[in-house]
């Protein structure tokens, strides 16, 4: 057995239940062994954080901005490293790695940046004789949790505005995906942070999460992962009157329309529905398509798909990787076979494949024939499955794209301006992409849906102070 990677807890790294982090393209290749933190622990964490706060949030702009460019600075030295840990305890291909990677390294970047715009404003009051002020200010401690989709960039677009903010913070990344959290907490803790202020504590959701979530102490809390988990992160949220942040499903249409180039339509699909595996909140599982081109583009995608490179993460050719796990490769499978009973043609792939490693790989599938009631189409996969749904006319599209409790992205492939605008306009999510994945946003601009699918403030970008500041209103008499 490897060294266990500890977690961190006031500065002191600590010990715990050393448990294996293993590869999903090849089961026999342990990443590395990581500690699992006690719930004790976990309080233990909280109270460091928020003892390491009143210091913390009196930082000046300028500390903090040093310490994040750091960061930002040895996460992009060592991108490749830090890409291939990535890619092989998650199963995105080397090239997503990496990418994801640098997009970490450009987040830290930016809010480096941010240190450094404070905002305010000064203005006279309605009274005579007194001014006005409104400040923004840290929150206290911060709960950061974590999914395994993204094993860098989410903590680091959660990490690195609660820090620039001045906020101290407990962190537990997913179970699954120890390793990039455990390297960029150690980034950030040699970078110079302070004792408490960045707190890690692995393992698992019913012991570590429950803490988090639990303590009166923790102010604000931000989490990615499924419905059902933010949801009810939400509701306790609201009991403590706490700040909350949730980032949850989606069920992303992709609207196909009949006067769109087909090439541009189909890699849009490709990528958004099955390119990191399928395993993006901002995937696209409905593929809305116009009936009079319908059954040339459902031809176009399953050549294209047929031809798709699917093994190890780290194969130079592998275009996508295999999913996370056994549990979720068979719940994957369930809704290949719900798909079948429900009455829609499956086009092609959904089954398991070998490769010369034992992973869980499975060639992405496509479902014809679908209408927009069937589960397939309503509810989460978060696989490489993806469903076509014909309609009559952009109207209908535009509707069926509407009919779903998400709202997270929404894509649309058309050469005409005038459905591309009304599209803009009407499609209620959060995103909109016009000839673009529905997945795949940058890290400078807002992040987040509408309806079951995001809950509290915009993550990312000048908005993320929405979340990681409160506001405060001053009144002086002159
Ligand atoms: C992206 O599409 O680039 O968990 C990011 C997720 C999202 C991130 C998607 N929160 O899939």
């Amino acid at each position: 057995m490897t060294e266990p990677k500890l977690n961190l807890v006031g500065g002191q790294w600590v010990a715990g239940d050393a448990t294996p982090n293993i590869n999903p393209s090849d089961t026999s290749d342990i990443v590395g062994h990581y500690a699992r933190a006690t719930a004790d622990q976990a309080r233990d964490a909280i109270a460091a954080a928020k003892a390491a706060f009143p210091a913390w949030s009196r930082t000046t702009p300028l500390e903090r901005h040093a310490i994040l460019r750091r960061a930002s600075d040895e996460i992009l030295a060592r991108k490749e490293e830090l890409g291939r840990l990535l890619s092989r305890e998650e199963g995105k291909t080397l090239a997503e790695g990496i990418g994801e990677t640098v997009r970490a390294a450009q987040i830290f970047d930016y809010f480096a940046g941010e240190c450094l715009r404070p905002e305010g404003e000064l203005l006279p009051s309605v009274r005579p004789g007194v001014g006005v002020e409104i400040t923004r200010e840290a929150i206290g401690v911060v709960g950061i949790i974590t999914p395994w989709n993204f094993p860098i960039a989410i903590p680091a677009w959660k990490i690195a505005p609660a820090l620039c903010h001045g906020n101290t913070i407990v962190f537990k990344p997913a179970d699954l995906v120890p390793g990039c959290a455990w390297a960029l907490v150690d980034i950030l803790h040699r970078a110079g942070l302070p004792d408490g202020v960045l707190n890690l504590v692995m393992g698992r959701g019913s012991v570590v999460g429950k803490a988090i979530v639990e303590s009166p102490d923790v102010a604000a809390l931000t989490f990615t992962g499924s419905q059902p988990t933010g949801a009810a992160l939400a509701v306790q949220s609201a009991h403590l009157m706490r700040k909350a942040q949730m980032e949850m499903g989606g069920k992303n249409p992709f609207v196909v329309l009949a006067d769109a180039d087909l090439d541009v339509a189909a890699d849009c699909v490709i990528n958004g529905a099955f390119f990191s595996t399928g395993q993006r909140c901002t995937a696209s599982s409905r593929i809305i398509v116009e009936e009079e081109i319908h059954d040339q583009f459902v031809a176009k995608l399953a050549e294209q798909m047929s031809a798709l490179r699917v093994g190890h993460a780290l194969s130079e050719d592998t275009q996508i990787g295999p999913v996370v796990d056994e549990s979720q490769l068979t719940q994957n499978e369930a809704y290949i076979e719900i798909g079948k009973s429900e009455g829609a043609r499956l086009v092609g792939g959904g089954h398991r494949v070998e490769r010369d490693t034992k992973g869980f790989f499975q060639m992405p599938a496509l479902f014809a024939d679908c209408t927009n009631d069937m589960r397939i189409a309503r509810e989460e996969i978060f696989g490489p499955v993806a469903s076509v749904i014909p309609v009559r006319d952009y109207d209908t599209a535009l509707a069926v794209a509407n009919d779903t409790e998400f709202g997270l992205s929404a894509g649309i492939a058309t050469t005409s301006l005038k459905y591309a605008t009304h599209f803009k306009r009407n499609a209620e999510a959060g995103m909109v992409m016009v000839n673009l994945p529905t997945a795949g946003v940058d890290f400078h601009v807002p992040f987040g849906g509408r309806k079951a699918s995001s809950y509290g403030p915009r993550e990312q970008g000048r908005y993320a102070a929405e979340f990681f500041t409160t506001v405060k209103t001053a009144y002086t008499a002159a």
